[in-house]
């Protein structure tokens, strides 16, 4: 595909409002901010939710709230809520995210240090989240922090827990993962077991030049809150959109049309789903 799927995740778990005020963090305010980047070319956003005190939460009654009110704006963005939620929930809570209108769903392929804590994905939970996903008929991203997570993609294959459509992302820059560079992403990429479309998303500075290196191997970029806070050195992005729409800019200039939701659903394998009709301006 030569268009290009923009991710937006507009809030993430780790992000707090006193590193930057534009985090949100109400569901009307994520809300908000999806629709921002929907506006500014995103196709998909990644949807995590918070407490009201900016706690993650993966509660469902924030995740419906949440995507009701996307919907309502008349946004047809497709819609991904994170399973991965916060380090230290358990699965169970953070299988809650799931709600109706949801469309895909994260599927966190192994366990790591991530910044000081530990992020615990064993196999049997990989499987469970795997098995719910198939269950609601929502398509899985499945995100690889690591080299070693693409033999557990493997053997999920193998093993039939996971099967097409299924979306890849390389997640770069984690202290704990692998790093941001041109040598892990393309190791990365040559380490996928079958053909499959794949997103590059880096983490704090390192999104910028994940992004232009991602478009450049062919593959789709995420952006957003989630992982970097500024659009450049000292300059806080105003909220997701303005990262989006710089990946916009990004993609254009190297030949590269950004996709609509339908385009995205269409390459992605998402059937049947309950977005508005309504157009993007
Ligand atoms: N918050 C991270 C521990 C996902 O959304 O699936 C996990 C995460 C991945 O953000
Ligand atoms: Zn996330």
């Amino acid at each position: 595909m030569d268009k290009v799927i923009v991710t937006a995740a507009v809030v993430g778990a780790e992000v707090t409002r006193a590193q930057s005020p534009y985090v949100p963090y109400m569901p009307a305010e994520i809300a908000q901010a999806a629709v921002d980047a929907w506006r500014a070319g995103a196709a998909v956003v990644h949807l995590h939710a918070r407490w009201p005190d900016g706690r993650p939460s993966q509660e469902a009654v924030h995740f419906r709230e949440i995507v009701d009110r996307i919907r309502s704006a008349g946004c047809d963005v497709v819609i991904q809520c994170s399973t991965g939620g916060a380090v230290g929930m358990s699965v169970d809570e953070r299988l809650g995210s799931l709600v109706d209108g949801a469309e895909m769903g994260t599927l966190n392929l192994g366990t790591m240090n991530f910044g000081d804590e530990i992020f615990v994905n064993a196999r049997p939970d990989i499987v469970k989240i795997a098995a719910r996903l198939r269950q609601k008929g929502l398509v899985p991203e499945c995100e690889v922090y690591d080299a070693g997570m693409l033999d557990t993609l493997a053997s999920l294959l193998a093993k039939k827990h996971l099967s097409p459509p299924y979306h890849v992302q390389f997640v770069l820059g984690v202290p704990g993962g692998m790093g941001a560079s041109e040598r892990n992403l393309r190791f990365l990429q040559q380490g996928l077991p079958e053909p499959v479309a794949w997103t590059g998303a880096g983490v704090g500075r390192a999104q910028l030049e994940i992004a232009a290196l991602a478009l450049r191997l062919g593959g789709h970029v995420r952006v957003g809150l989630e992982d970097n806070l500024y659009l450049s050195k000292g300059i806080l992005a105003r909220g997701s959109h303005d990262l989006v729409e710089r990946a916009v800019t990004m993609a254009r200039e190297v030949g590269r049309d950004p996709a609509t939701p339908a385009e995205a659903r269409a390459a992605l394998g998402i059937r049947g789903s309950n977005q508005s009709s309504e157009a993007r301006e």
